[in-house]
C-alpha cells in the first residue's frame, strides 16, 4: 500500500482532509475529498453552531466508475440483510494461566450498504473486530499486528489494566510494528470494547473501523441462567457517512450528517431469533452521537451497563446512550407468534434493526429478580472539578478544553494517590453554542451520584466508565482509583472532540 503522504500535524479538523487525500484506494484510484463547505452552519457534537463557514482548497475529484464522489450513497431498503455476527477470536495458544490471541490491523473492503464496496481500517478484516471473550480471573494476552500504512494503537474501553496495556494516547504500534497487550481480566463481568486511541487521529481510525467487541464472562453469574451461547449476542451501533461510489466521508464538523446507522456493521439488518428471551450487549461505537432506543412492541429489560450488572433487572420503554457506552439488554420473544417481527429503533435517525421472529423455542427460565450487590462506594478525601469546553474565540477548528487546556502528553493534570476514593464534578460548559458532551475516565469504573444536584436517571445505574453530560449540566460520580499506578487519559468521548484536544490525564501515584 502507499505510504501516508504528508503527515501535518494539527487538528483533526483540518488534517482529516489531509488524510482523506492519502487514504488509498483497492485498484489504485484514490477518492479525493478536499473541498468541505459548510453553508447551512458547522455542526459538533449534533447540534448546529450557527452560520459558520470552513472551505478548504479545491481540487480535482477522481471519480471511480458506477458513482459520483461526494454524493451521498442512495437510502437503501430497510431490512434486506442479516445481521452479521461477529466472528469469536480464538486463542492461538491456551497456555496454563493465561489465553493468546493474535489480530491483524489491516484494510479491507467491506459492503457496508447494499451494492457498495467501502474502503475500512479493520481488526481483523471485518468491520466488527473479532469478539474477545476473557473470563474474570484468567488473564488474556492479544498481539496486534500494524500491517497498515499508519500508525495505531489499542485501547480496551472499560478494561482495568496497567497504564503501559492502556493504550495511552501517545504509545502507538507503528507500521509494521506488532504490540501485544496484556489484560488481567481481574474484575466482574462486563462488556468491554477496544478501539484505536492514537492522538489526533483515534477519531477518523475509529470512524474508519478501528474498533472491536471484549467481553468479560464472569463465572459468578452461571447461577442467574441468563442467556447464554446462540442466546447472547453483541451489537456494535456505529454511524456513518458513504457517498455513491462507496467510500466513507469523515468531516467532523458534520458529525450530524453521519445517517447511515451501521448495526453490527450493516445498515438496518433484520435478525431471526426465536421466541424465547435473548441477551444483547449494546454497544455504542458511534464516534459522536447517542442512541435513543425503544421498540414497537416486547419489553427491554435492561440488566447491565459499561461495568457489568446492575443490582436488578429494570424494564426501559426507552433507553438513551452515548458514544462509548454498553448497554445489556434482555429482550423477551416468548409468545410472539412466528412470523411476526419487533423493531428497534432510535429517536432520531427511525428503524435500525428488526428481530423475525422465526423458530419456536420452550424457554422456561425467568429473568432473576436480583443479579449482583455493587460495591459498597467508600467515603470520598477528594473532589476535583473538571469542565469540558470549546473556545470558538479564534473561530473554526475551535480549541477543545478540559479545564480551559488543550491535552498535552508532557502535563499531568491530576495527581492522585493510589487507593484514594474521589468525588468529580464534570461540567459541560457549551452553552452558546449548546454542544453535548460524554465523559470517559480510564483505568476504573465509577458511580453516578447525582446530575446538576438532581438524582441520577436510569441511564446512569449501575457502574460506569462513561457517561453524557448535556450542555450546561454537571454529573457528580465517584472513584477509587485502587490497584494501578501510572498516566492514564479521562476525556471527552466524542471522539471529533478529544482528537482535537479534549483530553487531560491523570497519573496514580503510591
Ligand atoms: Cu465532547
Amino acid at each position: 500500500m502507499p505510504g501516508a503522504a504528508t503527515k501535518v500535524i494539527d487538528t483533526p479538523w483540518s488534517r482529516s482532509i489531509q488524510s482523506s487525500r492519502s487514504r488509498p484506494k483497492p485498484g489504485g484510484s484514490y477518492v479525493k475529498r478536499r473541498s468541505v463547505f459548510i453553508a447551512g452552519g458547522a455542526v459538533v457534537g449534533g447540534v448546529l453552531l450557527g452560520r459558520q463557514a470552513v472551505a478548504l482548497a479545491d481540487s480535482p475529484v477522481q471519480q471511480p466508475e458506477g458513482g459520483v464522489a461526494g454524493a451521498e450513497a442512495p437510502s437503501a431498503t430497510p431490512f434486506q440483510t442479516p445481521m452479521p455476527m461477529p466472528p469469536v477470536a480464538v486463542p492461538i495458544r491456551r497456555g496454563a494461566f493465561h489465553d493468546e490471541y493474535e489480530i491483524n490491523v489491516q484494510p479491507a473492503q467491506l459492503e457496508l450498504v447494499p451494492g457498495l464496496m467501502t474502503d475500512a481500517l479493520t481488526f481483523g478484516g471485518g468491520w466488527v473486530g473479532p469478539v474477545i471473550r476473557g473470563r474474570t480471573g484468567r488473564p488474556v494476552k492479544v498481539t496486534f499486528r500494524n500491517t497498515l500504512d499508519v500508525h495505531t494503537n489499542v485501547h480496551l474501553h472499560g478494561g482495568h489494566v496497567e497504564a503501559v496495556n492502556d493504550g495511552h494516547p501517545m504509545d502507538m504500534i507503528m507500521p509494521g510494528d506488532s504490540r501485544t497487550y496484556d489484560y488481567p481480566n481481574s474484575q466482574r463481568g462486563a462488556t468491554l470494547w477496544y478501539h484505536d486511541h492514537v492522538h489526533n487521529d483515534e477519531s477518523e481510525h475509529t470512524y474508519r473501523g478501528l474498533h472491536g467487541i471484549y467481553i468479560v464472562d464472569d463465572p459468578a453469574e452461571a447461577s442467574l441462567r441468563l442467556p447464554t451461547g446462540a442466546y447472547d449476542i453483541p451489537i456494535m451501533l456505529s454511524d456513518v457517512k458513504i457517498d455513491s461510489t462507496g467510500a466513507l466521508i469523515y468531516e467532523p464538523p458534520k458529525a450530524i450528517e453521519r445517517n447511515i446507522v451501521l448495526v453490527n456493521g450493516k445498515a438496518t439488518p433484520f435478525l431471526p431469533v426465536a421466541a424465547r428471551k435473548y441477551r444483547f450487549r449494546l454497544i455504542n461505537a458511534t464516534n459522536e452521537g447517542t442512541y435513543k432506543l425503544t421498540l414497537d412492541k416486547a419489553t427491554m429489560w435492561q440488566i447491565g451497563t459499561d461495568g457489568g450488572l446492575l443490582p436488578a433487572p429494570v424494564a426501559r420503554p426507552e433507553i438513551a446512550f452515548g458514544s462509548g457506552e454498553r448497554v445489556d439488554v434482555v429482550i423477551d420473544f416468548t409468545g410472539l407468534p412466528k412470523g411476526s417481527s419487533v423493531v428497534l429503533s432510535d429517536a432520531v435517525k427511525g428503524p435500525i434493526l428488526r428481530f423475525d421472529v422465526n423458530f419456536r423455542a420452550t424457554d422456561t427460565r425467568e429473568l432473576p429478580q436480583k443479579l449482583r450487590d455493587l460495591p459498597a462506594l467508600s467515603a470520598a478525601t477528594v473532589q476535583r472539578d473538571v469542565r469540558l469546553s470549546f473556545d470558538f474565540s479564534n473561530g473554526i477548528p475551535p480549541l477543545a478544553l478540559v479545564n480551559g487546556k488543550q491535552f498535552d502528553a508532557d502535563r499531568v493534570d491530576f495527581t492522585i494517590k493510589r487507593g484514594t476514593t474521589e468525588i468529580w464534578t464534570v461540567y459541560n460548559d457549551d452553552t452558546e453554542p449548546s454542544i453535548l458532551h460524554t465523559f470517559h475516565l480510564h483505568m476504573t469504573h465509577f458511580r453516578v451520584l447525582s446530575r446538576s444536584g438532581a438524582p441520577m436517571t436510569a441511564d446512569d445505574a449501575g457502574l460506569k466508565d462513561t457517561v453524557l453530560v448535556p450542555p450546561g449540566s454537571s454529573v457528580r460520580l465517584q472513584a477509587t482509583f485502587a490497584r494501578y499506578l501510572g498516566r492514564y487519559p479521562y476525556h471527552c468521548h466524542f471522539l471529533e472532540h478529544s482528537s482535537i484536544g479534549m483530553m487531560a490525564q491523570m497519573e496514580i501515584v503510591p
